[in-house]
Parts: structure tokens; sequence; C-alpha cells
């Protein structure tokens, strides 16, 4: 069978694409929407990060009729109470100083914790996928990354927020998530743990 990733994140649908197939599922063939006639991004309304999986993983569904798993994800920083959250993608609204929308956000979110201590940068990137099936069976799940936010970009792999955190895990060896090869990444990401969570369903699509 096929699963489409519905995901027009260039970047976030390598990494769906990456740990799906490294679940090695024998008879399950990985799409993108690229490979379908383009539509509209729906609008990403919901009021959280379930919410908006769903709202595109159905969409994905209606414009293809193919299992479609999408991910809505972002970074919760404590000092911020949570923000941006789930509005991480275009948290900077464009304003960029830098030449993408990630520098931008990543000069913001530097600006906002100017004067907060190391001591008190914690933050957690969430990851929540939700597998919608052409005869409407939804599955939701949720992933979760702890780490720090620290003053100065590091490392030149994943996107995002990478360059500015700094897993709490023993295994990052404090090391910036764009610091990790991008296996490390997966094996300990919030995008992992959600995608993990899917893989026997993922199997019973095969
Ligand atoms: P789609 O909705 O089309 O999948 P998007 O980038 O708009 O793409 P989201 O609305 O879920 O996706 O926003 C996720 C944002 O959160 C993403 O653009 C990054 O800024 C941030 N983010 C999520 N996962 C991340 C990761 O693994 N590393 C760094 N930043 C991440
Ligand atoms: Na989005």
């Amino acid at each position: 069978g096929r699963i489409l990733l519905a995901s027009g994140n260039a970047k976030k649908l390598k990494e769906l694409r990456r740990v799906v197939e490294a679940a090695g599922i024998s008879g399950l063939t990985v799409v993108g929407l690229g490979d379908f006639e383009a539509y509209p991004e729906p609008v990403e309304n919901g009021a959280s990060f379930e919410e908006n999986a769903l709202i595109k993983a159905r969409e994905a569904v209606a414009r293809t009729g193919l299992p479609s798993l999408a991910d809505d994800s972002g970074i919760c920083v404590d000092a911020l109470n949570g923000m941006p959250g789930i509005l991480s993608a275009r948290w900077s609204g464009g304003l960029v100083s830098g030449s993408s929308v990630d520098e931008g956000n990543n000069d913001l979110l530097l600006a906002q914790l100017s004067d907060v201590p190391e001591d008190r940068r914690g933050a957690a990137f969430v990851s929540v996928c939700a597998l919608v099936m052409p005869d409407g069976a939804e599955t939701v799940v949720r992933g979760e990354w702890r780490g720090a936010i620290i003053a100065q970009r590091r490392g030149g792999e994943g996107f995002g927020y990478d360059p500015l955190f700094v897993p709490d895990d023993a295994a990052a060896g404090g090391r910036t998530s764009a610091e990790l090869a991008p296996d490390e990444k997966d094996a300990l990401s919030h995008r992992g743990k959600a995608l993990v969570q899917l893989v026997p369903l993922l199997r019973a699509l095969a």
C-alpha cells in the first residue's frame, strides 16, 4: 500500500520520510505532496498541535484518497509561557532580518530570551502526528524533546530552531540538534518519538 506524507516543508518532509523508511516496512510506498496535483494548504486555525495535525491530514485524504500522515510541530519555551508553540513556523511574521523565515524566527527567539539567564532557558520541541485513513479512522500521537535554548547558533543540519536547541540527552553531548547527524536526531527527536508510535499502523497498511 501507499502512505502520503502531507507536509509542504521540504526539510520536515525529509525527516518524516527518513523515519518511516528506517522502519523498513516492506510493501509500503512513501509518497509526498509533490506526487499529486498541487492544492492550497489548508488554514491551520486549530487551537492545538493535535487540531492542526488533523486539519492537514484530513485535507490530504480528501484531496488524494490515500492514507495520510501530517505533523504539526513547534518549540515551546518555558520562559515564554510555551510560546511560540503552534505559531512556531511563522512566528517572526515575515519581518526577517536574515535570508529565510527560519533566520527571522531564530533572531526573534534570541531577542525574546536576551535577558533570561542560562538556567532558565528550558524548552521542549513538540511533534504531533496525525494518521487519517480513507475510511475516516484517525490516530494522533505526540512526541516531546526537552532541551535548552543557547545564545548563539551552532550547526548546519536540520531546520527551524535546531541551531539554538541543545537537547538534555547525554547522547547529544552538549551539541545542538543542528550539530547531530540525521540518524542521531531521529533517535532522540520529538518527531522520531511521535512516529515510532505509528509504526504498527503503518505495517498494517503495507
Ligand atoms: P507543514 O505544516 O506543511 O508540515 P510547517 O513548517 O508549516 O510545514 P508547522 O506548521 O508544523 O509546519 O510548523 C513547524 C515549525 O516548528 C517549523 O517550521 C519549525 O520552525 C519548528 N520546528 C518543528 N520541528 C522542528 C525541528 O525538528 N527542528 C527545528 N524546528 C522545528
Ligand atoms: Na504549516
